[in-house]
């Protein structure tokens, strides 16, 4: 007798990881060159830019935007060439988002 095998193929349908960028805050770097950073590289309007560099200031850090990874990676690369071409030594990290 002949058989009939069904097999069900599941699809794994990945969904990309996200990755926040980060700006931590230090003591030197001056708070117009953050406000320019963000407005820069973020894309970000003035009011809003300077909402976020106070909360880094204030907290430490903020998230400045979320990004594919290779996206987030030449964000990080872009703000830390910016800052040392300009004596800041403002930092950038990246951090995976929990989806
Ligand atoms: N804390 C800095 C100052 O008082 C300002 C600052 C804000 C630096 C945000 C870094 O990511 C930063 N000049």
């Amino acid at each position: 007798m002949s058989q009939i095998i069904l097999k069900t193929v599941k699809q794994k349908l990945k969904i990309p990881n996200r990755f926040d960028v980060i700006l931590l805050n230090d003591d030197y770097t001056s708070m117009e060159f953050v406000v320019d950073v963000l407005r820069r590289f973020f894309h970000i309007e003035f009011q809003a830019a300077e909402a976020i560099m106070l909360k880094i200031h204030i907290d430490g850090e903020a998230v400045c935007g979320s990004y594919s990874y290779d996206v987030a990676q030449t964000k990080i690369k872009q703000v830390i060439g910016y800052s040392r071409e300009n004596n800041q030594p403002l930092m950038a990290v990246l951090r995976e988002i929990d989806l």
